[in-house]
């Protein structure tokens, strides 16, 4: 942990800006105010990133409770390349006073920012879809020549080839929810059938026709994953449900996108 803030504060100072990629299903849980002071004033653009995944009338109000302070904020879908010339043009505006200063002196300023954000919320896709060729994998492979280099995107802008991987906060149990339902913690080290029972519950709260309109013989059933399991025909050879399939198929339908365009967040 004090690791990882020790290498962003060695790396941070090499920039203009950063790029900070959040998970638009989870707004708020993708930022980690940890590395607020080592960001310190660096200007910053978030990415409001699976914008395709997400209510687009919720989220262009996330996108302006995220512009304060002198920062900017978009939505993308970083899957496609589509949005791709929006994060580069709002990334020369960002710093548009910088860029003017130099070239009333006659000289190109290169805009140096590095990406930054919680595992999953798609910081090498978001890179890759800003470069032609898909130099953000590539730098890993053996035999590659690592060491600084530069990411290329246009004349005035080169990105830090290696995405600043941010650990997510867990402080609160209703943000460690949030963060393993949209896919940022490994499922390795989680609770399958937890978290599947937990997220029904979350979900049966905050956006329950969605949840009933996929999965409506789950309704009125205090224990969801038997019933899911039932529903869904997930049935063990003794004949019991197989809720740990059932637990699979909620959270990989969740993540799908398929109960609906869901942020698990609410603006306040
Ligand atoms: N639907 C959708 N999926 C995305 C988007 N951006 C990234 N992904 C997917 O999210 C997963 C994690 O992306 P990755 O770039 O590896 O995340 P990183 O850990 O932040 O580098 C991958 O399966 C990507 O294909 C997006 O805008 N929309
Ligand atoms: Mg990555």
């Amino acid at each position: 942990m004090a690791k990882a803030v020790r290498m962003m504060e060695a790396e941070i100072k090499k920039v203009d800006s950063v790029i900070y990629v959040l998970d638009a299903r989870a707004p708020v849980s993708s930022v980690n105010p940890a590395f607020d002071q080592v960001l310190g004033n660096k200007s910053r653009l978030y990415v409001l990133n699976k914008a395709d995944l997400s209510d687009r009338k919720e989220l262009s109000k996330w996108r302006v409770f995220f512009e304060k302070d002198g920062n900017k904020c978009i939505t993308a879908n970083s899957s496609g390349k589509s949005d791709a010339p929006l994060v580069v043009k709002s990334l020369r505006e960002l710093n548009a006073p910088l860029i003017e200063k130099y070239a009333r002196k006659g000289v190109n300023k290169v805009i140096r920012a590095m990406v930054i954000g919680i595992p999953n919320s798609g910081k090498s896709t978001l890179i890759n879809s800003l470069i032609s060729e898909k130099k953000a994998a590539t730098g890993d492979k053996p035999g590659v020549t690592r060491g600084k280099q530069w990411i290329t995107v246009d004349k005035n802008i080169e990105l830090m080839d290696v995405p600043g991987v941010l650990y997510p906060d867990f402080s609160d149990q209703d943000k460690a929810l949030k963060l393993a339902l949209i896919g940022s913690v490994n499922d390795d080290i989680l609770d399958v059938p937890e978290l599947a029972a937990e997220g029904i519950k979350f979900l049966a709260k905050s956006h329950p026709q969605e949840l009933f309109a996929r999965y409506p013989f789950i309704k009125d059933f205090p224990e969801p994953l038997p019933a899911l399991a039932k529903g869904r025909g997930y049935i063990l050879k003794g004949g019991e449900p197989d809720t740990e399939r059932a637990a699979k198929a909620f959270i990989s339908d969740f993540r799908k996108g398929l109960l609906g365009k869901i942020i698990l967040e609410k603006m306040l």
